[in-house]
């Protein structure tokens, strides 16, 4: 490992978004870094109202902060609601951002996504792809307010000297998803759609789209490992990608989700949704050279995410942020 230039120990340390599937992983693994772990609950702090967001920031005076507060969604969601991925993704980062700058904030760590690059870029993207081209249609709006994000984290970096830094994960998965069928992302609807067969008798599950997209899948708890990491051992204007470095046709990935529930049905396309992208791998070269790489591999990582799902954790998110 590097050597850490801000140890996270004996620090008041904030993550706005706790109740989501990031912000509850990054509070699980801060757990072993000797911090206090700073929370505020929806009903006090909506992070889209920017007195209140300031108030409490004045007030709690953070150390730090993981800014995993986002609305997130699948492809579907995305697409059909432009305006609220915009418009609340773009608020509550700059209210924390610069509440953050204000509250004299020691470092931050901003979490984007990876549907931030060119729908074509080529393939593994690597970092400096960045507004190289157009982005994909289905999500756009959520991209533009991603890269708008890490860039106000840039500009307070250039313009004030904050140790402001960004992570761009990959598809993430695993404990406290979002199961509903409508607005999930791929993985946890194929867990519920082949969990549900399966129980139900089912002979078929069908998937969205052609199945033939390749996506690159990252636990997340290896995610909060890799921000935790960089937290500690990064600092510089440009952004991470925080990924797996390798992908999977959808096709192949119901197979394999399939496989680990047991459903051994035939899986069908529903060819009236979209696709999105073709390919989003992510060059996970800067993030080994930087020291780290994950742990949690795909058949395993599926298996935990359906034993989470088992569970109980039927969680529907629409806003990652603390509730
Ligand atoms: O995960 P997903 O919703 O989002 O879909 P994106 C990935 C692929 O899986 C698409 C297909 O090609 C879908 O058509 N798919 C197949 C399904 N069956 C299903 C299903 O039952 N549900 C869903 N949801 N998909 C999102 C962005 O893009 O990725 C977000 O919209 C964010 O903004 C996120 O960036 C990481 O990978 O296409």
């Amino acid at each position: 490992m590097p050597d850490v230039i801000y140890s996270l120990a004996g620090k008041r340390v904030y993550v706005a978004g706790h109740r989501g599937m990031v912000g509850s992983a990054i509070v699980r693994r801060l757990e072993s870094e000797g911090c206090e772990i700073l929370t505020v609950a929806h009903a006090e702090v909506d992070l889209r109202r920017q007195d209140q967001v300031e108030a409490w920031m004045a007030k709690n005076r953070p150390d730090a902060v993981f800014l995993a507060a986002a609305k997130v969604g699948g492809i579907l969601a995305n697409d059909t609601y432009p305006a609220d991925f915009l418009y609340d993704n773009l608020i509550l980062e700059a209210n924390v951002i610069h509440a953050a700058y204000e509250a004299r904030v020691e470092k931050l760590m901003f979490l984007g996504s990876s549907c931030i690059y060119p729908k074509l870029a080529d393939q593994p993207i690597v970092e400096d792809a960045l507004l190289t081209g157009s982005l994909e249609p289905t999500n756009e709006w959520y991209a533009i307010a991603k890269i708008a994000g890490l860039k106000l984290c840039a500009a307070y970096r250039k313009q004030h000297g904050k140790d402001f830094i960004s992570a761009m994960p990959t598809n993430l998965y695993g404990p406290g998803d979002n199961f509903d069928l409508a607005s999930s992302h791929v993985m946890p609807a194929l867990i519920r759609k082949a969990h549900e067969a399966k129980v139900n008798g089912d002979k078929e599950i069908r998937i969205w789209g052609t199945g033939t997209p390749k996506r690159e899948f990252l636990h997340v708890d290896d995610c909060a490992d890799a921000c935790v990491y960089l937290m500690k051992t990064y600092s510089a204007e440009s952004h991470v990608n925080v990924g797996s470095g390798k992908d999977i046709s959808i096709l192949e990935l119901a197979q394999l989700v399939a496989e680990v529930i047991g459903f051994e049905g035939d899986i069908t396309r529903d060819l009236t949704k979209p696709d999105g992208t073709p390919r989003k791998l992510m060059s996970a070269d800067k993030l080994r050279r930087l020291g780290w790489s994950p742990k949690i591999g795909l058949k395993e990582g599926i298996a935990d995410a359906y034993h989470s799902f088992l569970n109980g954790h039927y969680l529907k998110r629409h806003i990652e942020a603390a509730e």
